[in-house]
């Protein structure tokens, strides 16, 4: 018979890679949205990329099909993707721009804030103030936007406090998307973020990061405002002095972290030249060696804001062994392709990566399916983000399972 996930969650063995079955069951997967992907603030989209009123993006959210909007008073919405009328999905497309949102069965309209606008033929009595959109909680902090699809989602404020500070000289309001990456890599959704919270693969799997990204653990172990190498000590007393927020900040659960990190040799961008792809810098980031605002947040997304330019990351589980990863390069909205930046350029290193990372974390997958896995240990100097990515989802977990679903 097999084990509850609760079950386990209880019998996995700290600082070990996970019990096989937490990698790969529909049960799992199930307890993982239940528990997880439907109760937290996930990662959905850079608010430039719907500047302009009318602009969408969509996502699906497990079950969920949700659509975020930008409102005539330049507000930003999510709502359930899903007609008010039978049920159908309002807009397919991944992203584009309506004046109003026109369900394509039978034409039910709904203005940008979600309100049902227009019916055909309802008859009387009919209350169109009935059926507005769904919404789903939508926070815009500092041009990231996050969603959430709890009937009450959890607190922001610190995470809102230290995001919109750090973000702020990156100036993300005056970007746009110069690229946008979806891939499907065949590993469940904590792979995923397994690998990408660790650099003892980077060494042996990305040549071409590793140009300027360094894979000494020390550059990525910090453990507080005032602790960290010495090179990264002196980054930040450099970043302070121009007022620039660099040091560490973390939930104290390890669900987030930001830090401002140099690159190795003090190159500026992740090129393969090691110089900035963009000419104009975004927002206002005092100096081409900057290094990168590293921001990560459980269980979606991870992110590196360069003075040149942005890359914002978010994964979306689809099943227990498939899950989308999706990457947006983000440059100065002035900035013009052929004339300020090469897109080749300045997508190569990203787009090399994460197919990278793609094969090792389809090839983990691959060894976990085999009935000969067994959790393995993680390196205490490696892998410390690991440990604190399976630390926070088994605590979650553990504190969560039994209780009732939260969404909608
Ligand atoms: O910054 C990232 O995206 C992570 C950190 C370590 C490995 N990987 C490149
Ligand atoms: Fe949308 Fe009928 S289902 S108008
Ligand atoms: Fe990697």
């Amino acid at each position: 018979m097999s084990l509850s996930t609760a079950e386990l969650i209880a019998q996995r063995q700290p600082g070990h890679s996970l019990p096989r079955d937490l990698y790969c069951n529909q049960q799992t997967l199930h307890d993982d949205l239940e528990q997880i992907w439907y109760r937290e603030w996930v990662f959905a989209v850079p608010a430039c990329e719907i500047p302009k009123a009318g602009n969408f993006a969509t996502l699906q959210l497990g079950a969920f099909p949700v659509i975020i909007v930008r409102g005539g008073d330049g507000r930003i919405r999510a709502f359930h993707n899903v007609c008010r009328h039978r049920g159908q999905r309002l807009c397919a497309k991944a992203s584009g721009s309506n004046p109003k949102l026109v369900c394509p069965y039978h034409q039910w309209t709904y203005d940008l804030d979600g309100r049902l606008l227009y019916a055909r033929d309802m008859g009387e009595g009919f209350d169109a103030s009935k059926y507005g959109l769904k919404p789903v909680h939508c926070i815009d902090l500092g041009g990231m936007v996050f969603i959430c699809v709890a009937k009450v989602p959890p607190a922001v404020n610190e995470l809102a406090q230290n995001l919109m500070r750090y973000l702020a000289p990156s100036g993300l309001s005056d970007a746009k998307i110069a690229h946008s990456s979806t891939i499907v890599e065949k590993g469940n959704w904590k792979l995923v973020m397994e690998n990408n919270r660790e650099c003892y693969h980077c060494g042996g799997a990305h040549p071409e990061l590793c140009r300027t990204y360094s894979d000494d653990p020390l550059m990525t172990v910090m453990e507080g405002p005032h602790s960290a190498s010495n090179e990264i000590l002196t980054h930040w007393d450099r970043c302070d002095a121009a007022g620039l927020p660099a040091r560490f900040v973390n939930a104290p659960d390890m669900q987030w972290r930001m830090a401002r990190a140099p690159l190795m040799d003090n190159q500026e961008s992740f090129t393969m030249s090691g110089k900035a792809a963009v000419m104009q810098r975004m927002g206002s980031i005092p100096w081409n060696d900057a290094g990168s605002l590293m921001f990560y947040h459980f269980p979606s997304s991870w992110n590196h804001f360069l003075p040149d330019h942005a890359i914002v990351f978010r994964i979306l589980p689809i099943s227990p062994t498939e899950t989308e990863v999706t990457t947006k390069w983000l440059v100065h909205k002035d900035a013009v392709e052929g004339r300020d930046y090469d897109l080749a350029k300045l997508t190569e290193v990203w787009l090399a990566t994460n197919d990278e990372d793609r094969r090792v974390v389809e090839e983990n997958q691959a060894g976990i399916l085999s009935p000969a896995y067994e959790p393995g240990p993680y390196s205490p100097r490696q892998e410390a983000g690991v440990i604190h990515l399976v630390d926070w989802y088994c605590a979650t977990m553990a504190s969560r399972l039994g209780l009732q679903s939260a969404a909608e």
